[in-house]
């Protein structure tokens, strides 16, 4: 069994920033899951707009609010405490940070390895994922 809190990885390699996100991952492939777990912090009014064309990612938030705007469809989805997007089409999408900072939890399958740079990983602005 692995127990792994959050204070443990800050300041770590598992502790990534961008210019608009912070994320924390608390299992990687290397951990042997099968799927990787993360926390991310979207700071208020930020835009992020991502694609992760390799990975499938079910998003879960848990404190503050935003959007995703689905570049598919057009559709926007509001994002608070207790909702859940799943990228399940590799779909290309933009999210913002609302009037607070929007505190998620996400999974990735398959697992990020944390070697990825943050544009091969989707994660920087109109940058395709791998
Ligand atoms: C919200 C979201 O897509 N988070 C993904 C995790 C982040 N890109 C990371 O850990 O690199």
């Amino acid at each position: 069994m692995k127990i792994v809190r959050l204070k443990d990885l800050i300041g770590t390699p598992r502790d990534v920033q961008g210019p608009n996100w912070v994320s924390r991952r608390f299992l990687l492939e290397k951990d042997g899951m099968g799927f990787s777990f993360h926390e991310t912090i979207i700071p208020a009014g930020a835009e992020l707009h991502m694609w992760y064309k390799h990975h499938l990612e079910a998003v879960y938030c848990v404190g503050g609010d935003g959007s995703i705007e689905d570049l598919e469809t057009g559709e926007m989805h509001p994002i608070e405490d207790g909702t859940l997007y799943a990228l399940d089409k590799h779909d290309r999408h933009v999210l913002r940070g609302g009037k607070e900072d929007m505190r998620l939890v996400c999974a990735f399958n398959p697992p990020v390895t944390g070697e990825e740079v943050h544009d091969r990983d989707g994660a920087y602005a109109l940058v395709e994922a791998d």
